[in-house]
Formats: structure tokens, sequence, C-alpha cells
């Protein structure tokens, strides 16, 4: 990697890309320069590069064939994702690609393989479990507070009108889980460890979506413990947490609850203590979507840290893989109604 300032190219400039491309404008005091921005909608394009005062291109070729770049993010949609991917593996530039990591699990494996052949460093934008709640969640856990995590129930249940800002959601071949459920099973990961069997109930409660808008899913984890993961945009719920994901953990000596407005009640050996977990606002971020937002911040800072010391993302391609893996078993575990080992573990 290079000494100086690390030189990343955005490719994607739409509704989430923002997100990205504040993150490494704030990030520049810390190593890294936001050298290019790319879209196919030139307007896109155009209104990025001008906004963060940098050179734009709609094609991705010309992008990594002009700019001398040390990383990309790749912030598209996940049908370009493969092609992006191999384009900058080949330019031996480290690649950091949005969620989820591809269309089919071949594709993310070819993916992962081709960066390892070319000895390219890859990271999937993996960010939930980069929210600054989701981080103090972790650390009660570590800290042994609540003992041995034994029984999880991860939740993001919404009513937020995500198709205002994400219409292509109404088409979609795969929805809730693919596009959130995805975030929450990396959480059950991230909490309870691997899984060695899901099940998984669908609906599709809103008639106007194609795919399902709503999953009930069942992990046994590898460590015995057990977690309910769920996902829907059909709730109707005062507060709405969006985008917040709500979490119960119990252990043999307590439990971890995270309730609506980024608050951590813990119950330790029979004391029971509350916190907020929350983060303040940054220049680029509002109320509503501060929560992720931010976790895509403190995703970005932690690929540029990992960038820096030469070591592997703890969303690496290969540690997504199993992310995927999840979502592909719950799939199939909704379709032939029983519980599916992930391919990873089979
Ligand atoms: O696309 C989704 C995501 O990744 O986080 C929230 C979201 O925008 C809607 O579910």
């Amino acid at each position: 990697m290079a000494s100086g300032a690390i030189r990343i190219g955005v490719i994607g400039c739409g509704f989430y890309a923002q997100n990205h491309l504040h993150s490494w404008k704030d990030l520049a005091s810390e190593g890294v320069m936001l050298a290019a921005v790319c879209d196919v909608d030139a307007g896109k394009a155009e209104a990025a590069g001008r906004a963060f005062d940098v050179p734009f291109y709609t094609e991705a070729a010309a992008l990594l064939a002009v700019e001398r770049l040390d990383a990309v993010d790749i912030v598209t949609r996940h049908d370009t994702h493969r092609a992006l991917c191999e384009l900058a593996i080949a330019k031996g530039v480290a690649t950091i690609v949005q969620k989820p990591f591809a269309l089919s699990w071949e594709d993310c494996v070819a993916i992962v393989e081709a960066a390892d052949k070319a000895g390219v460093w890859l990271a999937v934008h993996e960010n939930f479990r980069f929210q600054t709640p989701m981080r103090h969640v972790r650390r009660v856990i570590d800290s042994g507070a609540i003992g041995t995590p034994s029984w999880a129930r991860i939740m993001f249940r919404t009513g937020f009108d995500v198709y205002r800002t994400q219409p292509y959601f109404y088409d979609e071949e795969r929805l809730a889980i693919a596009d959130v459920g995805i975030h929450v099973l990396d959480l059950a990961r991230f909490f309870l460890g691997e899984v060695g069997r899901i099940s998984c109930e669908t609906q599709r409660r809103n008639p106007k979506v194609r795919a399902e808008d709503t999953a009930t899913m069942l992990l046994r984890h590898r460590s015995g413990a057990v977690s309910v993961v769920e996902c829907t945009y059909e709730a109707r719920r005062d507060p709405d947490p969006f985008p917040e994901t709500l979490v119960e953990i119990e252990g043999d000596n307590g439990s971890i609850i995270v309730l609506p407005g980024s608050r951590m009640r813990v119950t330790s050996n029979g004391t029971t203590t509350e916190e907020d977990i929350g983060s303040p606002l940054r220049s680029w971020t509002s109320d509503r979507w501060h929560v992720a937002q931010e976790g895509a911040f403190v995703a970005c800072r932690h690929f540029l840290d990992c960038l820096q010391r030469g070591v592997p993302a703890e969303t690496s391609g290969s540690d997504n893989l199993r992310t995927y893996a999840l979502v592909d078993a719950a799939y199939r575990a909704a379709e032939e109604h029983r519980a599916i080992v992930p391919t990873l573990w089979e």
C-alpha cells in the first residue's frame, strides 16, 4: 500500500453512496484521499464530482485507467458487483464492495478467489455490525457481564417507507432477507458466532411488492446458542425504530436489551443499568438516518485502518461468504420448509 494518503475512487454515486462519499471526505485527516468518483448516470457522476470537488467518470474502466488509485469503493447495485470487483482486482487495486456481496453465491466465491489469486485486499461493506449501538452490545458481551450468551432475538422491524428512497425494492426477486435480513444475520454471527442450521418463514404482507417483505428466522449456532432473527418493512409500530436494530441477548449471568432510541439495558448478576448508546450527529447525517449513516462512517474508518496496517477487514470477502451463505440458506429453508445447514458447514 502507498506510503502517503490512500487514494480512493468511489464507483456508484446514488442514494446510499452519499454516505460513503461524506465518510471518505471526513476521514481525510486520517490518511485517505477521495480521488475521483464514477457513475454510469452522467448526472449523478457530475453532481458528486462537483459536490466533492474531484474528477468524475461514467465508466469504471476509464476511472481505473486514468486515476492512480490505491483502493476503490463500489457502491452500485449488486448485479454489477462481480464485473466491477474483477476489474479493480485485475488492476491490483484494494476493493471494498457494498452488500449484498454479489448476485449469486457463485459470483461471491469467484470474487474472493480472484482477489486471493491476485493477492488483492478485499472487503465487503457490511455495516450494521459497525453501528455504534451494536459495538456497545459487543463490548458488553466481551466484558463477560452477562456470562456466555445462549439466546438472542435480533429485530429490524419497521413500516418506514423504504420504497420512496429505494423504489427498485418493488421489483426485486429477493427483498427483505437479501436487503436487510443480511445485516441482521451478520449481527447474529457477530454476537453469537457461526450458525449450524437455519429455518425461515417468509411473508409478502404488502401486495404491491413482488418478493418477501417479512422474514422470521430461527438459528442454531455452533456454540449451542439459539437466535431469532427478524426483519420486516410492514410493521406498524409506535415508535417506529427505523433504522435501528433492536436486540435482546440472554446469558447465564444476565441480559442485554437494546430499546428504541439507542438505549441499552444491561442486567448483570441481578443488577440493572441503562445507558445511552447513541452517537452525536455528523454534519451530513440526519436524525432519521443517523444510526445507519454513522455505521457507514465507522465501517469506512475500519477499512482505512486495516488498509493502512495491511491486515484483513473484519468483513473481508471470505468472512462475508459466511453471511451470504446464511442468506441463501434462509431462502432455501423458506422454500423447502425445513432447516438448512449453510453451505460452508455442510
Ligand atoms: O437498504 C437497507 C440497508 O442496507 O439499511 C437500511 C435500508 O436502507 C433499508 O432497509
